[in-house]
């Protein structure tokens, strides 16, 4: 295998976004998440319209047993991992800190802390063997700034950054570059899960405003892994030309 990468949470939005793009630069894809239909779905299709090499992971990233014996089931060939794009994440519930559930709480630190951990330390040992991959670590306006009610989703994305920057010092020796993209709102599944389903909920977020699409975030990992070796993006703050930060929106109508 030439170039390979392997996504976590790429049966939806950012993830499979990218899953998209990283294909149409050629690279061989493990893509990971739960939903095993839709990553089959997606495998076809990537190896369709790129020709490329797709191995499907089905498990969930909270479970460190899980995500340890679906990297272990890899062959050789599998481990020569370029490039990790620490994607899978979510928000769970937006309620004021006395008011959240702790079973949202639990969701949110389970896989956007430890989840990316877990599967960070299973795949960076690959990387050091090889002196060289790339990390993407997913981050988010709500890891730079803290909103109403986005309490413990904040401070996991406040981890996600603390914890991209201890990978940088960490593998700097190793010459493994480690990034992070934060996003302002994009329109994916992710309102739609963060408000449990509630559609009509999700639907007022990006009311009156053109948010970023999926694609934009994936403009931006192209952009950040066709870098030469010498130079390494740290971080890109991506927001909607009508979102100024994590207060100020401008809605039309
Ligand atoms: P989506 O809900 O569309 O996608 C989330 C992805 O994460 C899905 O593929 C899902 O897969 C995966 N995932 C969630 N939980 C687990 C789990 N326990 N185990 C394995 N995979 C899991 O949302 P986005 O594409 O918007 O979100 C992607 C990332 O971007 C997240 O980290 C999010 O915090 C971040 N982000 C999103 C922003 C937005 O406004 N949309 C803005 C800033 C950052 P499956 O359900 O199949 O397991
Ligand atoms: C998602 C963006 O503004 O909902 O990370 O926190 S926001």
């Amino acid at each position: 295998m030439d170039k390979l990468a392997l996504i976590t949470g790429a049966t939806s939005g950012i993830g499979k976004a990218t899953s998209l793009k990283l294909a149409s630069l050629g690279y061989d894809l493990i893509i990971t998440g739960r939903r095993k239909e839709r990553l089959e779905s997606l495998a076809a299709t990537l190896t369709k319209q790129h020709n490329i090499k797709v191995k499907t992971l089905v498990f969930d990233i909270r479970v460190n047993s899980e995500t340890d014996a679906a990297v272990s089931s890899l062959d050789k060939e599998w481990k020569n991992i370029d490039i990790l794009v620490n994607n899978a994440g979510l928000a769970a519930g937006a309620d004021p800190i006395h008011e959240g559930l702790w079973s949202d709480w639990e969701q949110m630190i389970d896989t956007n802390i430890k989840g990316l951990l877990y599967i960070s330390k299973l795949i960076i040992p690959f990387m050091i063997e090889r002196k060289k991959g790339h990390i993407v670590n997913i981050s988010s306006i709500a890891g730079k700034e803290v909103y109403a009610n986005g309490n413990v989703y904040c401070a996991t994305k406040h981890a996600v950054e603390a914890i991209t920057k201890g990978m940088r010092i960490d593998l700097l020796k190793y010459g493994i570059k480690v990034s992070s993209v934060s996003p302002g709102m994009v329109e994916t599944e992710f309102s739609i899960v963060r408000f449990h389903g509630d559609s009509s909920k999700a639907d007022e977020v990006y009311k009156g405003l053109t948010p970023l699409f999926a694609e934009d975030i994936a403009d931006t990992i192209e952009f950040i892994v066709t870098r030469p070796p010498h130079v390494t993006i740290n971080d890109v703050l991506i927001m909607p030309t009508a979102q100024a930060n994590a207060f100020y929106n401008h809605r039309e109508g």
